[in-house]
């Protein structure tokens, strides 16, 4: 969606661009802001990324997520995807950190051993038993760190079903089960829908809602393909607060961190994940 040099300047949308971006989250499940970060910014959090996939997986890795660039403002901060995310999820909306990274490389493998991952959504419906869809509660912010291109596997994705309900039907086995929200789409069912491929430069903001239909697609080129991903969740995600709002003692983000945070962010990021 194009924006104006004085909104991206200002991080603030006009009501009108507002509106329309959130009309583009509930109609089409998704909305892409061109060229929103600076590419001298993006190239130097894609160097950082690329140092921290050459430490050791786990703890280490993770412990990275919580310094420097990773924890810049136009990554956790960022007020074209906060101004749209409180208009759609109300004020106390919520997030974790570390936030997560989707990458992609030539030798990715998935579940099935295929190139191309299954065709999912993030999160099932609430009430799908009514068979409407509610609105949007969860929504993904994702930053593309390289262009992301037909090549290097940009995200192909289904616009609208994140509208979809299917009739609720009890999972035959544990796998089902485990999948139920998850795997709601074969390839010949999605085949009947029509998809779009996420094509975009570097330094992009998408907002998705993690009902929409997508996948990760195969890359062919020798770079890695990363994307940032912080998951903002409506408040009614966490009502009883047992999660530990204003309680960070086992979060893991270290008090110099918290301490950076901005009021904001200190908001955002209250509570801590339970596992
Ligand atoms: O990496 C991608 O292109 C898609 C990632 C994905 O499927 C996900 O975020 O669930």
């Amino acid at each position: 969606m194009e924006i104006t040099v004085t909104e991206k300047e200002q991080g603030k949308l006009s009501e009108k661009n507002l509106d329309l971006a959130c009309q583009k989250l509930s109609e089409i499940g998704y909305v892409i802001f061109e060229n929103l970060l600076p590419l001298e910014f993006v190239e130097k959090v894609r160097k950082e990324f690329e140092n921290n996939e050459s430490l050791p997986e786990g703890e280490i890795q993770r412990n990275h997520f919580f310094r420097g660039l990773f924890l810049d403002s136009y990554i956790i901060d960022n007020p074209i995807a906060l101004q749209i995310i409180e208009a759609m999820l109300g004020t106390k909306f919520f997030s974790f950190l570390p936030y997560g990274c989707n990458t992609t490389r030539r030798e990715s493998r998935y579940w099935n051993d295929a190139e191309k991952q299954w065709i999912h959504r993030d999160s099932g419906h609430l009430f799908p038993e009514l068979g409407m869809a509610l609105p949007v509660t969860k929504i993904v912010v994702n930053i593309p760190l390289v262009d992301f291109t037909l090549e290097n596997g940009a995200t192909e994705i289904w616009p609208g079903s994140h509208l979809i309900v299917d009739p609720v039907t009890e999972p035959k086995t544990e796998n089902e089960a485990l999948f139920k929200d998850y795997h709601v789409c074969s390839e010949e069912r999605g085949s009947t829908f029509p998809s779009v491929r996420m094509v975009m430069p570097a330094g992009s903001l998408v907002l998705r809602d993690m009902r929409c239909w997508h996948r990760a697609m195969p890359n062919y080129t020798d770079q890695v393909r990363p994307m940032t991903a912080m998951v903002y969740f409506h408040r009614l995600h966490n009502m009883t607060g047992i999660q530990g709002e204003n309680e960070r003692r086992n979060s893991g983000i270290p008090d110099s961190v918290w301490q950076s945070l901005s009021d904001k962010s200190q908001q955002i990021y209250r509570f801590y994940p339970m596992s």
